[in-house]
């Protein structure tokens, strides 16, 4: 029996490491390439579900991209892909205070806080793009299910 649960496991281990979590829809645009999850999840699987389509969950490194982003998921100039909910970026806290993007290491020399943020209630260490609010900046809890937003 005890045999049975650890095959089990190796082969439910198996079959994660091997495949694509979730599914994309896919945008082109100036120079751009997204790929726009279909199935929300917490931040750090969101970071391993684009590194599994061999992606990185993505930085918004300047306000060009941004605008490129507002353009394509906001105001819909360019593309009819829409983001189903609010979508993970890489940006997170590597200490109290101090904002990276994980997927290239670097400090968040762009940022775009929504007013008021980050305010850090209960230990909110993720960003994401608020759908709602012209794709302004929010902290939330890492542990939360939300939509990402991969790129190459
Ligand atoms: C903005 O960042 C992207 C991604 O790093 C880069 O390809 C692009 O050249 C940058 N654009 C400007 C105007 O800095
Ligand atoms: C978006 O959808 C509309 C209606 O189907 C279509 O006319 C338009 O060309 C599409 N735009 C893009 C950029 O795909
Ligand atoms: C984050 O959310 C998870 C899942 O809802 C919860 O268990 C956890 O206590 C929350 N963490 C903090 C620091 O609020
Ligand atoms: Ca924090």
């Amino acid at each position: 029996m005890e045999k049975l649960v650890v095959i089990f496991v190796v082969a439910v281990s198996c079959f994660l490491a091997g495949s694509v979590i979730g599914q994309f829809e896919s945008v082109n645009h100036g120079g751009y390439s997204f790929s726009i999850s279909e199935t929300a999840l917490p931040w750090a699987q969101a970071k391993e579900s684009c590194e599994s389509i061999g992606q990185k969950l993505v930085s918004i490194e300047n306000a060009t991209k941004d605008d490129v982003m507002v353009q394509l998921f906001v105001e819909k100039l360019h593309t009819n892909v829409t983001l189903r909910g609010n979508s993970w970026i890489s940006a997170a806290e590597v200490s109290e205070g101090v904002w990276h993007y994980a997927s290239i290491n670097k400090p968040t020399y762009h940022t775009r806080w929504f007013v008021g943020q980050p305010d850090d209630i209960e230990n909110l260490n993720c960003v994401y793009l608020a759908v709602n609010a012209m794709l302004y900046w929010r902290d939330a809890n890492c542990s939360a299910s939300m939509y990402y937003i991969c790129e190459p």
